[in-house]
């Protein structure tokens, strides 16, 4: 069964959103296979967000994912990756479509309330970082 990476992150645990955010998650069918309450180092943030490192954004991204506590969840479905992304939306959760995790609980493009893994090779990659 496919595995995907997924973290609600220091603005929506902040804000007490983590319980429904998680019911929107397992109502989409999936299973949370493990889970973990921890907060980013620079450093591991720094390699989790490795390949935004030479973006104009990438300073501002660890200060903000390095704030306060994530909850971090391996999740588990058929085609978990695909399904996860639709279920979060865009980037911005102001383009993102009604009811994804995004539009319902983010802020900007950078308090976006949610990450998940964008292919087989960065959850793999990241489940090791938070999970190895
Ligand atoms: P996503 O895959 O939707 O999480 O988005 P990206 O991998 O493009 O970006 C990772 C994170 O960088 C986003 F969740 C938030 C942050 N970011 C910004 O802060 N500003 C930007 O312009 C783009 C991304």
């Amino acid at each position: 069964m496919e595995q995907t990476l997924f973290i609600i992150k220091p603005d929506a645990v902040g804000s007490k959103c983590s319980g429904r955010i998680l019911e929107m998650v397992e109502n989409a069918g999936f299973r949370i296979i493990e889970l973990r309450m921890f907060q980013f180092d620079s450093k591991t943030a720094s390699e989790f967000y490795a390949m935004h490192k030479e973006k104009p954004f990438f300073n501002d991204l660890l200060t903000f994912v390095t704030s306060s506590k994530c909850i971090a969840c391996v999740l588990e479905k058929e085609n978990a990756i695909s399904d996860l992304r639709t279920l979060v939306g865009e980037t911005d959760p102001s383009k993102s479509p009604p009811a994804t995790i995004r539009r319902c609980f983010g802020t900007d493009i950078q308090m976006n309330a949610v990450h998940a893994s964008d292919s087989m090779e960065n959850a793999k990659r990241e489940i090791d970082i938070l999970f190895g």
